[in-house]
């Protein structure tokens, strides 16, 4: 596609956590996947002196989502635990700025831009443009990527960068589609390089 990257460009990585990684209490197959290509990604952004966000799925203890509180998860990504903190081989920047969600008891927020400061942060930034991808496509990654076209960033979905739980099968598809449908654009890391 060959995009040219300006300073209104933003990237967001999303919940690239231990605990949605092989090993982890929430493990996306294979979700270790996406870290070497989103580091290709951060190192592109940082070159530029373009911001580069990080989700993280920040969850108290009693939180809504674990079976025990009447979710559907099993605990996963409790704040200040191992299985919270990022892959160790993200190479997140000094720079990166880190967004914390989801860390209230009794709310849940698969999107980035819920209960956080992501959008006003952006817009003070000027950004127009964000470019998403991490774990999991077919949760967090697809509820940012929507709320991002709802706030009118133009957005690019990173499917080379994106992995999903896929608890029946078929979610990833569906959900690339309706990320596609809502008017996200589905690029590769060749696209800005
Ligand atoms: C997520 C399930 C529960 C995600 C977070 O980051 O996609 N999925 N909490
Ligand atoms: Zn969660």
């Amino acid at each position: 596609m060959g995009l040219t990257l300006s300073k209104s460009d933003a990237l967001i990585v999303v919940d690239v956590q231990r605990d949605f990684c092989p090993g982890g209490s929430l493990a996306v197959p294979a979700g270790d996947r996406v870290v070497p290509v989103l580091n290709r990604y951060i190192g592109r952004f940082s070159a530029g002196s373009l911001p580069v966000f990080a989700t993280r799925d920040w969850h108290p203890e009693n939180h809504m989502s674990f079976e025990a509180y009447g979710g559907p998860w099993p605990p996963h990504c409790v704040k200040g635990t191992d299985g919270a903190k990022f892959h160790p081989e993200l190479k997140l920047h000094e720079s990166t700025v880190i967004v914390s969600k989801a860390t209230e008891p009794g709310e849940e927020a698969y999107s980035g831009f819920q209960g956080t400061e992501l959008e006003s942060m952006l817009r003070k930034l000027k950004i127009k443009r964000v470019f998403v991808g991490g774990l999991a496509t077919d949760y967090c990654v697809k509820n940012t990527v929507l709320d991002a076209i709802k706030a009118g960033f133009s957005t690019f979905l990173l499917t080379d960068a994106s992995m999903g739980v896929d608890v029946n099968a078929g979610d990833c598809r569906r959900a690339v589609d309706q990320m596609i449908s809502a008017g996200a654009i589905g690029i590769t890391f060749s696209d800005v390089s």
